[in-house]
């Protein structure tokens, strides 16, 4: 005779990971019911999106044995950590605000994080409502104009252009904090799902700022995730040629400097700088590529152990 305890041991079923609490993860089951699970004896490697087989440990408890195969992953990286944002997402969204302004470099490391992982991204403007945000979209015209998608938004008062974009896809939305990217989610959803950041008048983060990752569903094909903001988007783990060829506008040019192994730094015969230097690509796009380049040797002759 076995007890009911040590069936439900037995027992792994699928699921999904719809929220990530650091040591704990939120696990959907097909029944749409929702376990909180571990991940004994492994690095803490599930992230929200993933699909999992779970063993049950009691009702509403279990634990994760195996992660299924990623679609993809998005990750940030210094020299010290990776952490993961999410996997098998269809698009980013990059929640920006006009207040508190948004930084470019932010902007700028997060679209070659997402090229890098090969997940479309959509570029959206919040806080529209706000007079600031008319000189911060001005700002985005050369982010349009290389081809990427720019909305202007608010989800104070009028999230409609985000919807056709959100569509029988998973999104996953990244940004600085306070940019509303809880305040988005619950706007999407219709209710006060997400905790949202009232900033005090000290400015900085918010009592209610994000601490973890979580999946919302807002009909049956379509979700959203919601992710704590964070600075720095640190791209240690990429080479300098992933980061080359993640600056969109460069594709055309590349290969076709007078060295092979061209860093589009100052080097003579560069196909890149010569293009910058008859206006084809942006001077701020290029300036912002050769101090991350910069920036990634420096780190990486610190930390060679690291280095691929
Ligand atoms: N005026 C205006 N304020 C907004 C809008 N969207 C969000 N806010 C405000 O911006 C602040 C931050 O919003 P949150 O949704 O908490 O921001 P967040 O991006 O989730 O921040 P973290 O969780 O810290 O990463 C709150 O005070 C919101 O009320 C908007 O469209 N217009
Ligand atoms: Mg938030
Ligand atoms: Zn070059």
């Amino acid at each position: 005779m076995t007890t009911r305890r040590e069936r439900e041991q037995q027992v792994v079923v699928e699921g999904r990971v719809v929220a990530d609490f650091g040591r704990e993860f939120l696990v959907e089951l097909a029944d749409r019911r929702q376990i909180v699970c571990t991940r004994k004896g492994k690095r803490q490697d599930a992230t929200c999106g993933d699909f999992v087989e779970a063993r049950l440990t009691g009702s509403a408890q279990g634990s994760i044995e195996r992660l299924g195969t990623r679609r993809n992953l998005l990750y940030r990286s210094d020299q010290w950590r990776e952490k993961t944002l999410a996997a098998n997402v269809d698009q980013v969204v990059i929640l920006l605000a006009p207040k508190p302004a948004f930084s470019e470099a932010f902007l700028n490391l997060s679209l070659v994080a997402c090229d890098a992982a090969r997940i479309p991204v959509v570029i959206a403007l919040n806080k529209s409502d706000l007079p600031e945000h008319v000189a911060a979209r001005r700002s985005l015209d050369g982010y349009q104009h290389i081809g990427y998608s720019v909305i202007t938004m608010s989800a104070k008062f009028d999230v409609a252009p985000l919807l056709p974009h959100l569509e029988n896809k998973l999104t996953l939305l990244v940004g600085q904090s306070g940019m509303g990217k809880s305040k988005t989610v619950n706007a999407l959803v219709m209710n006060e799902v997400a905790r949202v950041g009232e900033l005090t008048a000290s400015l900085g983060a918010g009592a209610h700022t994000t601490t973890f990752s979580r999946f919302y569903r807002l009909d049956r094909d379509t979700a959203i995730i919601d992710t704590p903001g964070f600075q720095s988007f640190g791209l240690f783990h990429l080479t300098e040629d992933q980061i080359g060829e993640a600056m969109r506008e460069f594709r055309p040019y590349l290969g076709r400097c007078k060295f092979n192994d061209c860093a589009h730094l100052s080097e003579p015969g560069c196909a890149v700088i010569a293009a910058a230097a008859r206006g084809e690509i942006g001077a701020e796009r290029l300036s912002f590529y050769q101090v991350l380049i910069e920036q990634h040797r420096e780190l990486h002759e610190l930390h060679p152990e690291w280095s691929r």
